[in-house]
């Protein structure tokens, strides 16, 4: 007997990280699979299709007033609308995207509905964990809201581990055991993140039948070799690692770059072209809510990044079969096989990860063979069908939760 429909409310940033994407596109998926999905937002995700009856969006708008700080009144303004959509659509789960606010903001709705509560899985995506909910303004929050989660899952085996490490959560059924037993990574699941296979893919494997990217193809050039990055263009991104990566691999052939996306970095890192006369081989696109063209015509994506939990930018490369040369951190080893799929080198060393582009590109039979490693490891990996079966499973189990507490 194939299970009832549920109805869920997928909490998001709108904007064009990879957080939002994630959450998209697996509402789009729950969607299609016959689920009522609710996405709530401050603005519509870049990514959302609208295309279909059973999947609405809810605007967040939050209350401006002069005694409120700029934003500060987001996270209240999701908690009241959750429960507004909670009450009207019944909701049965609500899966939280990044820790904070989001998850709070769940908890505090789930607090206002009482027996009609909603279960609640959270997806921590990084810097909801690394950066902003360790810090001491947030940390007790974030690992409140953490342990108050029905389900939690992350997208790597790092960050499953540094969210125990740096909040020291204790999810249910972990506090009973004795500290020296205690795993604290326990009651955390590990779901990795996904790319549809059909839209990114190889150049040849293009089809008609499938949309075509946002803006025109544009021809690249096939003569000189092109680099690829695409990023939010935060400190956490290194972008001028980018930059003198490029410098030294432009210094020893001809060769472009193009850089997608937009962010705080970006002044600088078109002042250092411009300083350097380079201004005419490398190409700040700004966002773009899809560029397969550009990654399929790429000769590698740099990802030289301080912390990645996972890298879902990485992902799409490699599922163009674009080999991904990226710092040796966070989650991207287990998302890149080092000297197979892709390389990895040190943090911070752009010496090394400037020769290890040129190395590739010396070398045509092994690009070739990273080239189709980098597709088949995303072919054996990273699939929506087999992710989106587990957060299907994941959204049941929230919402049998729930009915087993009514009143509590
Ligand atoms: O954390 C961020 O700066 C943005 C965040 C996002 O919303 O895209 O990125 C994180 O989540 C992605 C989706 O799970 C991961 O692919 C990124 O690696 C992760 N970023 C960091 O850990 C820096």
């Amino acid at each position: 007997m194939s299970e009832p429909r549920l109805r869920i409310g997928v909490v998001c940033y709108p904007t064009f990280g990879g957080s939002g994407i994630v959450a998209t596109e697996i509402a789009e998926a729950m969607a299609e699979r016959g689920h009522e999905v609710h996405v709530l937002s401050t603005a519509p995700p870049v990514r959302l299709r609208h295309s279909r009856e059973n999947l609405r969006f809810h605007q967040v708008g939050a209350l401006e007033y002069p005694l409120l700080e700029p934003g500060g009144s987001y996270a209240i303004a999701l908690a009241s609308k959750l429960v507004d959509v909670a009450m009207w659509a019944g909701l049965d789960v609500v899966h939280a995207h990044y820790a904070v606010p989001h998850a709070t903001s769940a908890w505090m709705a789930r607090e206002v509905l009482g027996d009609r509560r909603f279960g609640l899985v959270t997806t921590l995506h990084g810097t909801d964990i690394t950066l902003v909910g360790s810090d001491p303004s947030f940390q007790p929050i974030t690992r409140f809201s953490i342990e108050k989660s029905d389900i939690v899952t992350t997208p790597s085996q790092f960050l499953r581990v540094e969210t125990a490490a740096r909040l020291g959560v204790h999810r249910p059924g972990t506090r009973a055991a004795p500290s020296s037993e205690r795993d604290p990574t326990e009651g955390i699941v590990v779901i990795p993140n996904f790319v549809d296979v059909e839209r990114y893919c190889p150049r040849p494997l293009m089809s008609p039948g499938l949309p075509a990217p946002a803006y025109g193809a544009r021809d690249w050039g096939h003569a000189e070799a092109l680099l690829v990055h695409a990023s939010n263009f935060r400190p956490v991104k290194r972008i001028m690692d980018v930059m003198a990566i490029f410098g030294r691999v432009v210094a020893d052939r001809p060769c472009r770059l193009v850089m997608v996306g937009d962010g705080p970095e970006r002044q600088r890192a078109e002042s250092w072209a411009r300083d350097r006369g380079l201004a005419s081989r490398v190409c700040f696109l700004g966002r773009q809510e899809e560029f397969v063209d550009v990654l399929q015509q790429a000769s590698a994506f740099l990802l030289p990044s301080e912390s990645e939990s996972f890298g879902l930018a990485a992902l799409e490369a490699m599922a163009c079969g674009v080999p991904v040369v990226a710092s040796r951190v966070g989650g991207l080893p287990e998302v890149i096989e080092d000297g197979v799929s892709g390389v990895l080198e040190t943090l911070g060393d752009t010496d090394a990860h400037a020769k290890a582009v040129l190395s590739l590109l010396d070398s045509p039979e092994r690009m070739a063979a990273m080239r189709v490693a980098a597709r088949q490891r995303v072919l054996d990996r990273f699939q929506p069908g087999p992710v989106l079966d587990a957060y299907e499973a994941l959204y049941q189990a929230a919402a049998g939760k729930r009915a087993l507490r009514p009143g509590s």
